[in-house]
């Protein structure tokens, strides 16, 4: 019967940790979810890069399945703010909170463009990064 309430418990707390790994905030750079480099960003592509359906859908106005860069910088217009994937508050990305919502070390040193190991909101600003 032990078992039988290890089970149960497990059961309880599994949704709960589901549910805050799909909240937690995720970026990626236009240009690197383009794979094939035509300028647009298909579903599929999307997809690879872990986009889910739902943030796809409000990214792509047209409804068209492919995220042009104009589509992409209207959504970005919106969301960019960096207080999304600034976990610590410190109104700047660190080597830890990039790498955490999915960036790699190339490309924080490409954004950290004055090479102070953190990312500012003027600097990101400059890259073409998606956060949802
Ligand atoms: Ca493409
Ligand atoms: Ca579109
Ligand atoms: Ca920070």
């Amino acid at each position: 019967m032990k078992f039988l309430n290890y089970l149960f418990i497990a059961a309880a707390i599994l949704p709960g940790i589901s549910q805050a790994q799909s909240t937690a905030p995720k970026a990626a750079s236009f240009s690197s979810m383009d794979t094939n480099k035509d300028q647009i960003v298909t579903k599929e592509e999307a997809q690879k890069a872990g986009m889910p359906d739902a943030v796809f859908k409000k990214i792509d106005k047209d409804g068209n399945n492919q995220i042009t860069s104009t589509e992409s910088n209207a959504y970005r217009a919106q969301n960019n703010s960096i207080d999304a994937i600034d976990s610590d508050k410190d109104k700047k990305i660190s080597r830890d909170e990039a790498v955490k919502m999915g960036m790699t070390a190339q490309e924080f040193r490409i954004l950290d463009k004055d090479n102070s190991g953190y990312i500012t909101q003027k600097e990101w600003d400059t890259g073409d990064w998606i956060i949802w």
